[in-house]
């Protein structure tokens, strides 16, 4: 049932990346060709030139020592390949849904890409977990910002705390820190306003809410998640390093995929920025986030 709905959310990226791969072994018969044009495709498909050409040597490795050379034995072990990759940076501390002490969210990222809406799905998530949720309105830089998530806040049914007008983000973070501590809520989740990496006053600003909830919840666990815009492709990517250079992210939310054909930029996110995607947004609705599994990702584009 779940595993349907994430292929129908993932059909564009699929039509770009399963139907091209499986037009080459109808059109070609030398193996080195059709890896070589899988690798172009993959490449095309915003995979990233180093990660499809890692994910394809190691095919061709492992061709050269079997005798099956079926197009079957072939995307198997693309797809092998392909849930390497995403493997290789699952943190079993990322589990947030069913984290059983306090933790601190803090949710970074560029205009647009779908923080607040991401907040409210995951906060709905961590609803259904039987978990006490407290969020905080920290963008208190775009008009309709606060509001924006107060509405979810009230949808949703969780307390919001949300400062006075031109109140400092860090200052807002700081009294929504006093509130926390002193109630049994499980996880502060803090939206923040979106920004651009080289926007050095609103770098600095992220450091000090950053600073604001080290200095003041020590014994926390604190997460900082980047949500990202999968319909940006690599662009994405790189915008990405830039904002990691500023700032300890420690996963990502990958927002859009229902509406992109670039979904083949989650092997790049994972393998070239070594970073985990923990979730990803299929939709506007509440109901549409679901959790990173690679072997659901890669089985619903290959
Ligand atoms: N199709 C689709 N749209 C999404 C998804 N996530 C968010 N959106 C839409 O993207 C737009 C921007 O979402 P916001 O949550 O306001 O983005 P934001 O990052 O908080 O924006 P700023 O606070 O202005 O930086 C809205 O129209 C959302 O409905 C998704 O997974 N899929
Ligand atoms: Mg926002």
């Amino acid at each position: 049932m779940f595993f349907s709905k994430l292929k129908e959310n993932l059909q564009k990226t699929k039509e770009n990346i399963n139907i091209k791969i499986s037009n080459i072994f109808a059109n070609k018969k030398d193996i080195d060709e059709i890896i070589d044009e899988i690798e172009e495709t993959l490449i095309l498909s915003d995979v990233g030139t180093k990660t499809s050409c890692e994910i394809c040597n190691n095919v061709r490795i492992k061709l050269k020592n079997q005798v099956d050379k079926s197009e079957n034995a072939i995307k198997f072990l693309l797809k092998e390949e392909m849930e390497n990759i995403l493997n290789s940076s699952i943190n079993e501390n990322d589990d947030i849904e069913n984290y059983n002490q306090k933790q601190v969210i803090l949710i970074v990222g560029v205009n647009g890409v779908g923080k607040t809406t991401s907040i409210a799905k995951l906060t709905n998530l961590l609803k259904n977990n039987r978990k006490k949720v407290l969020l905080v309105a920290a963008d208190t830089f775009r008009a309709g910002a606060v509001e924006q998530l107060d509405v979810w806040a009230k949808k949703i049914n969780v307390d919001i705390c949300i400062g006075d007008e031109n109140q400092e983000p860090a200052s807002v973070i700081y009294d929504a820190i006093k509130k926390f501590k002193n109630s049994d809520y499980d996880t502060l989740i803090c939206d923040t306003a979106g920004r651009l990496h080289n926007k050095k006053n609103l770098m600095d600003e992220l450091q000090k809410m950053n600073r604001v909830i080290d200095k003041n919840l020590q014994d926390v666990n604190k997460k900082v998640i980047m949500v990202l815009d999968a319909t940006t492709g690599q662009n994405g990517v790189l915008q990405a390093k830039s904002f990691f250079e500023k700032t300890n992210v420690s996963g990502i939310i990958l927002t859009k995929l229902d509406s992109t054909a670039k979904g083949g930029v989650v092997f790049s996110i994972v393998n070239e920025l070594n970073i985990p995607i923990l979730y990803i947004g299929t939709g506007e609705r509440i109901e549409d986030i679901e959790k990173f599994n690679s072997k659901d990702f890669v089985e619903s584009i290959i």
